[in-house]
């Protein structure tokens, strides 16, 4: 093998070259779910889809619609860690503002 084709996974050691089988995983990735409840308003809702998922206004109100009337809805897909934090930082924030919102995480 030429000095040009090693990657940063071969192991070079006294001069010999072990190729080693490619070990970089793809992560799995979770979908972060909002479960529908009798007390939380809507425009809450739709204010923590824009403010911690990216969501824009028109399709914010439309997950939250869809949370409503089916009982659950996808807000995103994350890496587990960022699923997580997502889902921790919403319910902190749902708590503190004396709402019940719930989220789950699903391995997609
Ligand atoms: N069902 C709530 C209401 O009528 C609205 C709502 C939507 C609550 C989605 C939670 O995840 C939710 N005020």
């Amino acid at each position: 093998m030429s000095r040009d084709k090693r990657s940063e996974d071969d192991d070079v050691t006294g001069g010999v070259l072990l190729e080693k089988k490619e070990k970089t995983e793809k992560p799995s990735l979770y979908r972060v779910l909002m479960l529908n409840d009798d007390y939380t308003p809507m425009e809450f809702v739709v204010l923590v889809l824009q403010r911690f998922f990216g969501h824009n206004h028109e399709a914010a109100q439309q997950i939250m619609l869809h949370v409503h009337q089916r009982g659950v809805g996808i807000c995103g897909v994350y890496t587990f860690e960022i699923a997580e934090a997502k889902a921790s930082q919403v319910m902190n924030f749902a708590r503190q503002n004396e709402h019940p919102l719930q989220l789950q995480l699903e391995k997609e």
